[in-house]
């Protein structure tokens, strides 16, 4: 297991859990973080016995408070661009189904963090925004982009031209969140998804979740394409006999993973 700084990782059966871990800055996103996450949710994603990922925040103030103000305050385009634009990507391409469990703030970067996640539970005092122009900038890691999938063109922007801070059971009214659980109980909940997730077909589920993306980046007929081709790909695995025979005679499937 490599050793990291700025985030812990532990594993539960067969979730990864990554927490962010610097909860004296609100868990704010410095680029060594970013680094050290895309290389744990690489090395989770290479596991075959991990089938789903929940990324969290510690203590119980923030899920993150956006990307480090202080260590970017400095910086030049050609910084934010080599230092940092990396790891957001290499955390895009992860193929494990993600689950943001968010207690507290989740601003900023922690926010479009928690969008590149597919699955959001929230502690009903979590506080969602996009604050980046209060400090003169613009979301920097997909916010302007799945916000406005996610809510809709009126609502985001509302949320990045003011920087709003939006409680977590409006953003669940609107669709981005997925439950909204009491002060406290984020990972609780958020491992109880994941179990569920991760009992399920391993393949099936990462071919799934690449299905389901590929709804925002194509258009129409390329996603039916896609989802055709990954549903067929699915009966050359193991799992899948398995699963239908599991049906026909009336017991649970037991996947492997093959
Ligand atoms: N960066 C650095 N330090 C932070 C950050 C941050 N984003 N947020 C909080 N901290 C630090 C504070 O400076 C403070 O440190 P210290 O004790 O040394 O002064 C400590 O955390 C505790 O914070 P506060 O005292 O401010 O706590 P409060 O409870 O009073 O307030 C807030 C909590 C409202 C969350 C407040 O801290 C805040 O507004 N934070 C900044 C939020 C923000 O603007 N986030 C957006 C940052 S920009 C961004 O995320 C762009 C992402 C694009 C990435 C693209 C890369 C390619």
């Amino acid at each position: 297991m490599a050793e990291y700084h700025y985030i812990l990782t532990e594993r539960d059966e067969h979730v990864g859990i990554v927490t962010l871990n610097r909860p004296k800055e609100l868990n704010a996103l410095n680029f060594q973080l970013i680094e050290e996450l895309a290389h744990a949710l690489e090395d989770f994603d290479r596991d075959e016995a991990i089938h789903c990922i929940v990324i969290t925040g510690s203590g119980e103030k923030a899920f993150a408070a956006g990307a480090d103000i202080k260590e970017m305050a400095d910086k030049s385009p050609i910084d934010m661009l080599q230092d940092s634009s990396d790891g957001w990507r290499r955390i895009k391409r992860v193929r494990t189904p993600l689950i943001a469990a968010v207690g507290g703030y989740a601003l900023g970067g922690g926010c479009e963090l928690v969008m590149t996640c597919d699955m959001i539970v929230a502690s009903e005092n979590a506080r969602f925004g996009q604050p980046e122009i209060l400090i003169g900038v613009i979301p920097g890691a997909g916010g302007t982009q799945r916000l406005t999938r996610a809510i809709g063109k009126y609502r985001a922007m509302e949320m990045i031209l003011t920087g709003a801070q939006i409680p977590a059971q409006e953003l669940a009214d609107l669709g981005l969140v997925n439950r909204v659980v009491p002060k406290g109980k984020h990972l609780d909940a958020a491992l109880e998804l994941a179990h569920k997730v991760a009992e399920q077909a391993p393949i099936a589920a990462r071919l799934a979740k690449e299905s389901i993306l590929a709804a925002f980046e194509t258009p129409l007929a390329d996603g039916l394409e896609i989802e055709q081709k990954n549903f067929s790909l699915l009966f050359a695995t193991e799992d899948m006999r398995e699963g239908m025979r599991a049906f026909i005679e009336k017991r649970k499937a037991e996947f492997k993973g093959r």
